[in-house]
């Protein structure tokens, strides 16, 4: 591991046995303040079904009426003395063994978050239902129904949030619907808490989108060691929208590999320039890469990241390893030192490497996301 650290910002770069430089991550000497916004808040207003009555599975639907339930803000639940609204449990030895909460929120565009946490309060066990769709089940049995008990009595941890990633593409765009059961752990236990919250992390300022249009050179000679440079003559290059590469059919923008598909070049080459306003005020830049196989990224002429190759690599150093599926189609996430950008216009140049030259696929594209 190689490590660079300054008064603002630690990077590590790890090597395998041979300096191929497999992961790269930078840590900041102030905690990271990542844009966020609450989906529902704690303490939200819930619709709350308390009878001991079996709802079947009819409530968790994002249409279902619950008008005829009660409301109350969260914490909900009883026997705690810590609860904002106090539901009915039965009688205290033989206590209802599920209580049914829902609630909505909106959502103007599920693609402006980049990942969704779930934070649950839970006495004894539960299970949360996104639009319909299970997202969470916490002490509770797969095959629960409404007379089924929590795994287990909730102690020490009743009082936790306790997280959970929710993938964005579970949301939708307009009302969204959580509908929530909460289980005892057993007829005399003499309490029940339910709280959640719901946090959708931002993707930041789009510095470079996905889909960017790209200067490209494809007839794999090297171009040379100014080509990182922002005055590096680019306007011969071909030019089209990413993804860019070749081999798998999901392409904007299909680029050469010659003649000979047993002798692909090695190195292919791209560039495009973006607008920062204001970098001072950057704490960091998110890179996403989707590369196949291998990449150096470099922000006006220094290197940003690097995955897949040596440290000396050139034109023709090939990938350390072969990309495949899931992987050759993942954007791989780290973040950048914000010092590397300037006001106005940046030049962004990327290298993507084939593993060997008889590799059948070639991809890139990627984003950068100022935070
Ligand atoms: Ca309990
Ligand atoms: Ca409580
Ligand atoms: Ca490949």
């Amino acid at each position: 591991m190689l490590v660079e650290a300054d008064e603002a910002v630690c990077t590590f770069r790890f090597l395998d046995l041979v300096g191929t430089q497999i992961d790269q991550c930078s840590i900041r000497s102030t905690p990271l303040d990542e844009p966020e916004t609450a989906l529902v808040p704690a303490g939200a207003a819930w619709r709350f079904k308390d009878d001991g009555s079996n709802q079947g599975t009819a409530w968790r639907a994002a249409g279902f009426n619950d008008t005829t339930w009660a409301s109350g803000p969260a914490q909900l639940g009883y026997g705690d003395g810590d609860e904002a609204t106090t539901i009915a449990g039965g009688p205290s030895t033989n206590h209802f063994v599920t209580s049914y909460f829902r609630t909505t929120f909106q959502v103007a565009n599920p693609a402006d978050f980049r990942r969704v946490r779930l934070q649950l309060l839970r006495d004894d066990g539960a299970a949360v239902f996104l639009n319909g769709q299970e997202v969470v089940r916490d002490n509770l049995a797969a095959n629960a129904t409404s007379s089924t008990f929590a795994l287990a009595a909730a102690n020490a941890d009743e009082n936790l949030w306790h997280p959970y990633d929710v993938a964005p593409a579970q949301l939708v765009a307009g009302t969204n619907t959580l509908a929530v059961e909460v289980h005892q752990s057993s007829a005399t236990s003499s309490d029940v808490s339910f709280d959640l919250r719901l946090t959708g992390f931002l993707r930041g300022t789009a510095l470079v989108a996905r889909g960017t249009t790209w200067k490209y050179l494809d007839t794999g000679v090297d171009p040379g060691p100014a080509w990182t440079s922002a005055a590096f003559p680019d306007a011969g290059w071909a030019s089209g929208a990413a993804p860019l590469g070749y081999g798998e059919g999901d392409e904007q923008t299909v680029v050469s590999f010659g003649p000979n598909p047993l002798q692909r070049p090695i190195t292919t080459w791209f560039r495009a320039t973006f607008q920062v306003a204001n970098p001072s005020a950057l704490q960091a830049v998110r890179l996403a890469l989707q590369r196949d196989d291998g990449a150096v990224v470099w922000i006006n002429g220094r290197e940003a990241y690097r995955d897949g190759l040596v440290r000396t690599s050139t034109a023709s150093t090939q990938a350390g390893y072969d990309r495949l599926a899931p992987e050759e189609n993942a954007y791989a996430e780290t973040l950048l030192d914000p010092r590397l950008f300037l006001a106005g216009t940046n030049v962004i140049a990327v290298e993507v490497h084939q593993f060997d030259a008889q590799s059948d696929d070639l991809s890139f594209d990627l984003e950068l996301s100022g935070l």
